[in-house]
């Protein structure tokens, strides 16, 4: 092979590699396979708080008192119940290439902007999906997301304008801020697969309609961090999971 052919496959291959790693590190190039589930099992668990028990932060409510409220109000950011369940936290297969496929949605995933107020806190994203964002309130909004793989959205949210939308495209985790108000804060879990859940205020989480095998269990929490487990997945099985997250 001649020099600049040697060059060309060692520039091919270095790229390759490249691609490799920054898929690996986002997650991307994991194609995930819909596949008709016979004989799933359930994954259900809770995520708890180790350690000294934490209130949520109080957050002061500086503008539009009219509409957003006065005084301060507590961030659903960490919300842990008396029994020590954490609220929020997100739930998922790390590894898994095939399943069952994402649910057909009756409507487009849907945050709210009420009181000043984001809801729900944190909200599940099937990939390729449009997000409905409405204005409930006789203020102005405006919604600022910082990402790495989708677009960013920067919109202004006008009281004349009920409904916006946009399209979340690829998995990610992505954080939404409203400038006008620095205290609204929600977070959109963009999915590559239906293998998610979102603990009540229990901390509760149920996975269901596993394949067989063994996974990586992830929970995420935007303050405490990632804990992983292996879990194994009998056909028709329930397997239980107990997630102790530290501040
Ligand atoms: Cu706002």
């Amino acid at each position: 092979m001649s020099t600049q052919g040697l060059l060309t496959q060692k520039l091919v291959l270095l790229a390759m590699v490249c691609g490799l790693l920054v898929g690996g590190m986002w997650g991307l190039g994991e194609a995930y396979e819909a596949i008709q589930v016979q004989n799933g099992g359930k994954i259900t668990g809770t995520v708890q708080l180790a350690g000294p028990m934490l209130a949520p932060e109080q957050l002061q409510i500086t503008r539009d008192q009219g509409v957003c409220g006065t005084g301060s109000r507590l961030s659903d950011a960490l919300i842990v119940s008396p029994e020590r369940g954490i609220k929020n936290v997100v739930v998922s297969l790390a590894n898994i290439s095939k399943g069952k496929p994402q649910p057909a949605l009756p409507e487009n995933p849907r945050l709210v902007q009420e009181q000043c107020w984001f809801s729900p806190h944190v909200l599940l994203v099937p990939a390729a999906s449009t997000v409905d964002l409405f204005n409930n309130d006789n203020v102005m909004h405006n919604i600022h997301t910082v990402s790495q793989i989708n677009p960013s959205i920067n919109k202004a949210h006008p009281t004349f304008r009920k409904k916006l939308n946009f399209a979340l495209r690829k998995p990610e985790m992505i954080q939404a801020k409203c400038d006008i108000h620095p205290w609204m804060s929600a977070w959109f879990i963009v999915t590559a697969h239906p293998y998610y859940a979102v603990t009540e205020a229990n901390g509760a989480f149920t996975l269901t309609d596993v394949p067989p095998g063994t996974y990586t269990l992830q929970a995420w929490h935007e303050t405490l961090g990632t804990q992983t487990r292996q879990v194994s997945v009998s056909a028709n099985g329930e397997s239980t999971v107990v997630f102790e997250l530290k501040p």
